[in-house]
C-alpha cells in the first residue's frame, strides 16, 4: 500500500488551483503566510450562513441551538486535534497574534514584575516579540534572548546557565517562519518548568504541519491561526492549561464573558467563555472544524513526512543554483516545509515579481521578522513554503523559473 499523500488528488479539492495566474497554472508556495482552502471549508462557511445562521448561547430557538451545537462541536475538534485534556482549554481568538497578546496582557502583565526575566528566541515573528517588548517595558522586566550555537540553532546547554529563578516566562516559536527550523520544545519546556517558569509556544507554523499533543509537550500556552491550516482568516486559538486560565483575568470585557452583572460589578463566565467577549466568529470556528476534519483525514504524520520530503528535494535542487544562499540550516531533518533564500544579484522583490509572471507565488520581504532577517545582513529575503498540495514538480518549476529569470537579469 502506498502510504504517501497524493498532492495531485488533493489539489483537485481546492478550487483556486483551477485558475491560472498570468496564463500559467498557479504554483502556490506562500503557505507560511496563509494556505489555500479546500471546497469543504468553503462549503462549510456558506452552509452555516445558508442553513444555520443565528447567534450562539442566546436563543431558545432552533437556529440558535443548532449554531451553538456546531460552534461547540468545532471546539471539540480543535481540542482533539492538539490533544488538550479539556474543552475549556481552547480559547478562540482572531489569530496567533491575538492569542499571544491575550497571554501578554492577561497573564504577563499581572505576573511579571521589576527584576523578573523572560526569554524568547532570536527567531521570533514580530507577533511573539513586540508584545513582550511592550509588557517587559511596562513592568520593568528583562526581555532576554535564548542563545544560539555555532550552527545558529537554539543552544539549550548555554541557555541552562542563563535561566534562573527570576525567569517567569519563555515564549518561543515552535517552527521559524523564516528558517523553517524546529525548536527543541521538549528541552525548553523541561528547563522552564525546572525553574518554575511557564512556557508559551508560538505554533503558527507547527500546528498546521505536524502532529501536536499539548499534553505530551506539557507546554503552558500554545497559539495558532486557522488560516494557516486550510481554515478561514479571522480565527485563531489559544490553548492554555486550565489551572492557569482559571486564575487569569479576562482580556476583553463585554457580553458572553460574564456570569452575573450588577450596576456595580460583574462576575466572569466559566472557561472558555470568560475569554471570549461578544458575539464570536461562529462561521469561521465551524469552518476551522471542517479544516481539521480535512487534515485528520489525511493524517498529520503524513502531512509532516510529505513536507520533509519536499524540503529535502527543494534543498537538493537549490544547491544547483550557484547564486542562491539558503538562510539557516540546510539539514532537512531540522526543518519543516519552509526555505528562505537570497539571490546574490537579484533583489527579492524583483525575483518575486518575476516568478509571479510564471504563476509562482512566493513571499518576499522581511517576513515579519526584521531582527532575524537583519542578523543575516539582509533587509529582505525570498521564501518558498510548502503544504499538502505541493509536489516535486512545483519545486522543479520554481528552480527552472529562477534560472530563466537569472538569464534575463544577469546574463542578458
Ligand atoms: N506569519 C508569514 O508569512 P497571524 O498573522 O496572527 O495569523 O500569525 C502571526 C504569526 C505568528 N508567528 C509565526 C511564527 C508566524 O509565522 C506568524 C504569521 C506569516 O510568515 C504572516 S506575517
Amino acid at each position: 500500500m502506498n502510504n504517501n499523500l497524493d498532492p495531485m488528488n488533493i489539489k483537485n479539492d481546492f478550487p483556486i488551483f483551477k485558475r491560472t495566474i498570468n496564463g500559467y497554472p498557479l504554483i502556490y508556495l506562500d503557505n507560511a503566510a496563509t494556505t489555500q482552502k479546500p471546497q469543504s471549508v468553503i462549503d462549510s462557511l456558506s452552509s452555516y450562513y445558508r442553513n444555520s445562521n443565528a447567534n450562539v448561547f442566546r436563543g431558545v430557538h432552533t437556529l440558535s441551538i443548532e449554531a451553538t451545537d456546531l460552534y461547540d462541536l468545532a471546539r471539540q475538534k480543535v481540542q482533539k486535534f492538539i490533544n488538550a485534556k479539556n474543552f475549556q482549554e481552547i480559547i478562540y481568538t482572531r489569530n496567533t497574534s491575538e492569542s499571544i497578546n491575550l497571554v501578554a496582557y492577561s497573564w504577563a502583565l499581572k505576573n511579571l514584575t521589576k527584576g523578573d526575566k523572560m526569554f524568547i528566541s532570536p527567531f521570533e515573528h514580530h507577533s511573539n516579540l513586540v508584545p513582550w517588548q511592550q509588557i517587559c517595558r511596562k513592568v520593568g522586566a528583562q526581555l532576554l534572548y535564548i542563545p544560539l550555537d555555532d550552527s545558529g540553532a537554539i543552544d539549550c546547554d548555554k541557555f541552562s546557565s542563563l535561566i534562573d529563578q527570576n525567569t517567569k516566562l519563555i515564549s518561543v516559536t515552535h517552527m521559524s517562519n523564516v528558517l523553517g527550523e524546529i525548536s527543541p520544545i521538549k528541552d525548553l519546556t523541561e528547563l522552564a518548568h525546572r525553574f518554575g517558569a511557564l512556557i508559551m509556544i508560538d505554533g503558527a507554523q507547527s500546528v498546521p504541519h505536524m502532529p501536536i499533543d499539548v499534553q505530551e509537550m506539557n507546554c503552558d500556552f500554545l497559539a495558532f491561526s486557522s488560516h494557516k491550516m486550510l481554515g478561514p482568516t479571522g480565527i485563531g486559538v489559544l490553548y492554555a492549561k486550565k489551572e492557569i486560565l482559571e486564575i487569569m483575568d479576562p482580556f476583553l470585557f463585554g457580553g458572553d464573558m460574564i456570569s452575573e452583572v450588577t450596576y456595580e460589578d460583574a462576575k466572569w463566565n466559566d472557561l472558555p467563555y470568560k475569554f471570549e467577549a461578544g458575539t464570536p466568529n461562529i462561521a469561521d470556528a465551524i469552518a476551522t472544524g471542517t479544516a481539521i476534519d480535512y487534515l485528520q483525514n489525511i493524517g498529520m504524520e503524513k502531512v509532516f513526512d510529505h513536507e520533509i520530503n519536499l524540503v529535502s528535494y527543494a534543498l537538493e535542487k537549490f544547491s544547483s543554483l550557484e547564486n542562491i544562499d539558503i538562510l539557516g540550516s540546510q539539514d532537512p531533518s531540522l526543518k519543516g516545509g519552509v526555505i528562505s533564500f537570497n539571490h546574490k544579484f537579484i533583489h527579492p522583490h524583483d525575483l518575486g515579481t518575476a516568478l509571479d509572471r510564471f504563476g509562482i507565488a512566493i513571499r518576499t520581504g522581511h517576513h515579519c521578522a526584521m531582527p532575524l532577517i537583519r542578523s543575516f545582513g539582509l533587509v529582505a529575503a525570498s521564501r518558498a513554503s510548502f503544504y499538502i498540495y505541493n509536489d516535486n514538480e512545483d519545486i522543479d518549476k520554481l528552480i527552472d523559473s529562477i534560472s530563466d529569470i537569472e538569464d534575463y537579469f544577469i546574463n542578458e
